[in-house]
């Protein structure tokens, strides 16, 4: 699977409770690899943050902060007023204590040399995802994006658009600095090729998904297998957050069979939208319509089966 955060974590969980996973065997042969978006991540106060990679793993391992849907539960904030007190910026990023220790322990990992890759397993050893989580790239890749305001055209940070700005500045391009030159991180082509079938979660189609796709060769390798994605997209908008604002700054119209034309049939053959999205129709690609919305573990676990049954029929 690829996944970017909350959708991609969420959905995970359904995923697991259908396949089961590698946890609980002898943890060395996982049924289901996450392949995690990178894009998202940030370098503040000297610490790397992997805001996808730590959502999937503390969703999937306990640690989650549910009605927010990212970082830690029981989170408090003193780091955050202290730097503040200090009048350190950017202030509009909120770290938690709990969270700061893993931004510490992965940036000390990786000033030692490990490759995120390597990191991320080290920090999975304590959250237990029960699926293997692997970057999708150990290469620094940051999505920025180019807004242009009162203060002229220029390129922010993703994080500064979509935390600071709400993503309610108009996008004129978003672009995943430095994709083309990353590869695939040790173990995701393999994945890829060995998968059964490879699923899209409900992610952002851009900032998560077709991040983790620009990545030169992944593409590739997913289109040769049996695809299937759920739609993020119910009715005319996102069931949560601002993806509606990615899609228009890449001028696709936001709505389920668009973001499906959009993947297109080169890469998908099975494609679930909400019934409130029943009768689209997509060249190519397998629609089916049922209730989209994770309201709860069963509804979850619901869709996961949906994709699953479709996939293995599709194959
Ligand atoms: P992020 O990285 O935290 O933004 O999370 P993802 O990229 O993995 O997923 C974000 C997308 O999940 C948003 O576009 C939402 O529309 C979608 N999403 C969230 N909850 C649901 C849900 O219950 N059902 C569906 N179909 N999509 C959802
Ligand atoms: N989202 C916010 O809206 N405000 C924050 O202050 C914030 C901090 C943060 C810290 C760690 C982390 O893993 C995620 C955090 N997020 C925050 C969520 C994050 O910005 C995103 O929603 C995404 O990267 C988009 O997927
Ligand atoms: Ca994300």
């Amino acid at each position: 699977m690829l996944a970017g955060g909350i959708g991609g974590a969420r959905f995970l969980r359904g995923l697991k409770s259908v396949l089961g996973s590698g946890e609980g065997t002898d943890g060395s042969d996982p049924e289901i690899t996450v392949i995690g978006n990178t894009g998202d991540d940030i370098t503040l106060f000297g610490l790397k943050i992997c805001p996808d990679l730590d959502t999937v793993m503390y969703t999937l391992g306990g640690g989650i902060n549910e009605e927010q849907g990212w970082g830690r539960a029981e989170e408090t904030f003193s780091v955050r007023s202290e730097l503040a007190a200090y009048g350190m910026q950017p202030q509009w990023f909120g770290l938690g204590d709990r969270d700061v220790a893993t931004h510490i322990v992965r940036t000390q990992m990786l000033s030692a040399g490990y490759p995120l890759s390597a990191v991320t397993e080290a920090l999975c050893d304590r959250w237990r995802p029960g699926v293997r989580l692997i970057p999708m790239t150990d290469e620094r890749v940051e999505t920025h994006v180019v807004v242009c305001d009162d203060e002229g055209r220029r390129a922010i940070h993703f994080q500064e658009w979509w935390v600071r700005h709400r993503a309610a500045l108009p996008a004129e391009a978003i672009l995943p600095v430095g994709v083309e030159k990353a590869t695939p991180a040790p173990g995701v082509l393999e994945a890829i090729e060995a998968a059964d079938f490879v699923l899209f979660p409900p992610s952002n189609p851009v900032v998560s998904v077709g991040t983790i796709l620009a990545v030169p060769g992944i593409r590739d390798a997913v289109a040769a297998k049996t695809v299937v994605g759920v739609s993020p997209i119910i009715g005319d908008a996102p069931v949560r957050g601002m993806a509606d604002a990615c899609l228009s700054a890449i001028g696709v119209e936001t709505s389920a069979r668009a973001v499906a034309e959009h993947y297109g049939a080169e890469l998908l053959d099975g494609w679930l939208v909400d019934d409130a999205d029943a009768g689209t129709r997509v060249e190519g690609i397998d629609v089916r319509s049922r209730p989209l919305y994770m309201s709860d573990p069963a509804a979850t676990e619901a869709i996961a089966r949906a994709a699953v049954d479709l996939a293995l029929e599709l194959k």
